[in-house]
């Protein structure tokens, strides 16, 4: 069985972060480990505020050290890293093992916070992470901010974004344009440095899409542990992630989420009792 990390922020309302990356490992039969960047609450009283609480860079090394201890992973992804020596940290994990499939979704702020990471956390996704990309995974705002555009409103403006991403090292791109791309159907943009794809599904018309951008990358990291092209498992991901939207759950008054077991109707397994 393959071996595939995440190194992500923790929400514990089990939507996002690497709770959605761990339940979606095992929905793709892959053996999930965990390291720790931050801890994300929520404020039921204050307007659901989203409250980070980072993780010492020495703790985040003791457990990636934990989770090295057995050799390297066949494929990790990175989540909610948060601050530049974090950042620096997990790259140097990802050098020192030589870790063959490494995904970045660059989390840079999450709906339900207007927060965005301090510019220098911009900088060292950029300079320690997009060069070990083999895949990045940027929603609207995130590709407009790393790749200098601002605003993005068009596929056009997307497949630009996407180009200048790539110059920074990844070496594959998927720019998502969710709900927030004016456009009928939901269109991400794909480009491994030589073509674009435009990958277009249907705009799912709900509110439960809590966890699916880190569902998406997780999806996508665990099929390329399991052998899939890039854009296979980028094709694959889509189909997965669209059935987590589809059968969403409510789980609290303040936002949806997605259900990470529906592709293989999870909630199915085991029976129930009599
Ligand atoms: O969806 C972005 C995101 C990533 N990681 C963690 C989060 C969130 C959003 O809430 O909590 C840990």
């Amino acid at each position: 069985m393959q071996k595939v990390l995440t190194i992500a922020g923790s929400d514990s309302t089990g939507g996002a972060g690497l709770q959605a990356d761990l339940k979606t490992f095992e929905e793709y039969g892959v053996f999930g480990f965990s390291s720790i960047t931050s801890i994300v609450t929520m404020n039921p009283e204050g307007g659901w505020f989203h409250k980070v609480t980072e993780i010492p860079e020495e703790l985040l090394r003791e457990q990636l050290v934990s989770v090295f201890a057995g050799g390297t992973v066949a494929a990790l992804k990175t989540g909610m890293v948060g601050n530049e020596i974090n950042i620096r940290t997990a790259s140097e994990f990802i050098r020192k093992y030589e870790v063959a499939h490494v995904v970045i979704d660059p989390v840079i702020a999450c709906k339900g916070t207007a927060q965005i990471l301090q510019p220098k956390s911009v900088e060292g996704i950029k300079e320690y992470l997009l060069p070990y990309a083999e895949v990045t995974t940027p929603n609207l705002v995130e590709a407009g901010i790393l790749s200098g555009l601002g605003d993005l409103t068009s596929v056009e403006e997307m497949q630009q974004a996407a180009e200048i991403i790539h110059r920074l090292g990844a070496k594959n791109v998927v720019v998502k344009g969710g709900h927030r791309l004016p456009s009928e159907q939901a269109v991400d943009v794909f480009y491994d440095g030589e073509a674009f794809t435009v990958l277009e599904g249907p705009k799912i018309q709900t509110n439960h899409n809590h966890g699916a951008g880190c569902t998406f990358a997780a999806a996508i990291t665990a099929g390329l542990a399991k052998g899939y092209s890039p854009k296979e498992a980028v094709v694959l991901a889509k189909s997965f992630v669209a059935k987590a939207i589809e059968q969403g759950v409510s789980i609290n008054p303040y936002v949806g989420h997605v259900w990470h077991g529906a592709y293989n109707q999870a909630e199915k397994r085991m029976g129930v009792a009599e």
